[in-house]
Parts: structure tokens; sequence; C-alpha cells
């Protein structure tokens, strides 16, 4: 099981001196400005945060029933930290965002990000097994290998984005996802993997 190094990413852009903030909108709208000519989004804020934040890489985990989980890499290209506060998709009944971290016996475990997670300013924000992602919990049905689901994204601002995400087979992760089908659990640890997760709605 590799380390994951968790980092808690606290947002304290309202730490920021209102002086330089006006500085940082002015770049920003001197920069929205620039490039006006693509037409779309002419507002006077900022660009919406489904414009600033490209997702690549996406997939979804194979699953028969329970829950699934999704995955991929998203990229702010601008100069705020975005914050996606919910996540929707025909597929499940509920989304969470997840985190994994390490409990007090040295096991991998998920819990809910409070707050939602947070793509950085200039940065990128990777969901992977083992690590952060996206919680499909009471599938709707059987999600196979091959199809396509759409993912819906909501970010702090209010705007959306949809990502259509493949299916693949994947057995390696070694969080608890409960429901998993074709591990070779061991049941060594004995302490109900699927227990932490056994949240229906
Ligand atoms: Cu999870």
């Amino acid at each position: 099981m590799k380390g994951t190094s968790v980092t808690h990413r606290t947002t304290h852009s309202t730490a920021r001196t209102t002086s330089r903030l006006g500085v940082v909108l002015a770049a920003a709208a001197l920069g929205l400005a620039g490039c006006a000519s693509d037409g779309a989004a002419a507002d006077d804020t900022d660009a919406p945060a489904a414009e600033e934040v490209t997702v690549s890489d996406a997939w979804v985990k194979a699953a028969d029933s329970g829950m699934s989980a999704a995955f991929g890499e998203l990229t702010n290209t601008g100069a705020e930290d975005v914050t996606i506060t919910s996540v929707s998709t025909e597929a499940a009944a509920m989304v969470e965002q997840h985190e994994t971290v390490e409990n007090e016996t040295g096991e991998m475990t998920m819990r809910e990000v409070e707050g939602g997670l947070v793509v950085p300013a200039g940065g990128t924000l990777v969901l992977e097994p083992g690590g952060n992602h996206l919680m499909l919990m009471d599938l709707t049905g059987p999600i196979e290998a091959g199809e396509e689901v759409t993912v819906t994204l909501t970010y702090a601002d209010g705007s959306t984005a949809d990502l259509t995400a493949p299916v693949k087979d994947y057995s390696g992760a070694n969080e608890s996802y409960g429901g998993g089908s074709d591990h070779d659990h061991e049941d060594a640890d004995g302490t109900g993997d699927s227990d932490d997760m056994d949240m229906e709605g």
C-alpha cells in the first residue's frame, strides 16, 4: 500500500489584503478583455470556474451495484482556487467527494472531504484510486466497462461542468470500496472493510 500524502489545503484567500485583491481582479479583467474575441463570456466578473478548470483522463470504475468511483485530473488555469461544491450523476443516487487517509491501525480508509475538494489556482487536483476520488453511492444500475458515465461537477461559483468518463475494470485499489467484485480478500484484518462505507442515503 503506497503512502498517500494528504495535503490539507486551507484556502486563505480572504487573508489577502484588499488592495492586493484589487490588483489581482484588475489583472484578471485585463486578461479577459484581451481574449474577449472568442465571444461567450463577456461578463465583467471573472471567468466561471467551469471555464477555468479542464478535466483530463476521467474514468469510472466498473461495478455491478452498490458503489463505484470516478477519477481523473482537474487542472485549474485560473488565478483563484476552485472548490467543487457538489457532484451528481444519473448513474448514482448520491455522490460524495472522498479523500483517502490512514487510520489508527494503518489501514487506508476514505472519508468525505468537508467543504469539497479544491482545485488549486494554477495547479492540478488528481483523483485516483488510493487518493481523492468522487464516490458514486447507491448506483442506479450496473456500470459496465465500455460504457460512459456523465458526471456533473458544480463549483463554488455555481458554474457546472459535465464530464464524460469511460468505464474501466479496475481492482487495484487497496482502500475499502466495499462490494468490490473480484478482490482476493483474505479477511485477515477482521475490521469489516465495508462497514465504514455502509451508508445508505
Ligand atoms: Cu470513497
